[in-house]
């Protein structure tokens, strides 16, 4: 692996079954940067340890160092990652197709994470494991929402290899980590593989490396 910024192996704070910090680790791998991931459990029981709160003081995964520059914000380290490091870009350089990727990634933040990942995905498959009752009516207004995020990302990627054109960008590594959760309810795999080019996208995304290494571990 390279790494050109500087001699200072990157430090990325999370655990691997968090969407967000697997998006981090995709973009690491897609850009071959050699990095750590330090571990640090956000749900123990002691709650969240006070070393990592200095570092997020939201108190959520991941966080980030590269020597003594720290971030958080999986939006803020990810841009930083592509444009420190060597290694093939991650956002388009034109200006509509970046605000095209800005735009998806904005749609996963905002529509997929809360309602397929956790409207749905915890809803679903989370808690009835943990023998509790999903709720209803949160259940039915994510289904909504999903259907409308399907649709509008089936007609966004169209039939383009990737979602911004033929270059892997931050809008795949996005959809990528999210999806995968959502997956995992019937209902989801049904409307998702409904849409054939969402089909195709996801072999793609099933095939790259960086994928298969993020795979979580719990
Ligand atoms: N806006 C944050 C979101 C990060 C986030 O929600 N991380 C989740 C794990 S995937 C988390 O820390 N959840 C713990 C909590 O909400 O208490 C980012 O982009 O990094």
């Amino acid at each position: 692996m390279t790494e050109t910024a500087s001699s200072t192996r990157p430090q990325l704070y999370g655990a691997d079954y968090s969407v967000y910090v697997r998006i981090a680790r995709l973009a690491l791998l897609e850009k071959g940067v050699a990095h750590d991931l330090v571990p640090v459990d956000i749900f123990a029981e002691d709650g969240i340890p006070d070393h990592h709160l200095a570092r997020h003081p939201f108190g959520k995964i991941p966080a980030f160092a590269h020597g003594d520059f720290h971030l958080y914000e999986t939006g803020a380290i990810t841009r930083y990652i592509d444009e420190a490091f060597d290694g093939p870009p991650l956002q388009a350089a034109d200006a509509k197709t970046r605000a095209r990727m800005n735009q998806i990634v904005s749609i996963a933040d905002g529509y997929v994470y809360p309602q397929m990942v956790w409207g749905l995905y915890v809803e679903c498959i989370e808690k009835p494991k943990r023998r509790e009752a999903p709720d209803g009516g949160r259940v039915e207004k994510a289904r909504a929402i999903a259907r409308i995020s399907l649709d509008v990302l089936a007609d966004l990627l169209a039939d383009q290899r990737w979602m911004c054109g033929n270059a892997l960008t931050l809008a795949d590594l996005y959809l990528a980590s999210m999806i995968n959760y959502a997956l995992e309810v019937p209902e989801v795999r049904e409307m998702f593989f409904e849409r054939r080019n969402l089909g195709d996208w996801w072999q793609r995304v099933k095939a790259l490396d960086s994928f298969q290494k993020t795979r979580p571990t719990s």
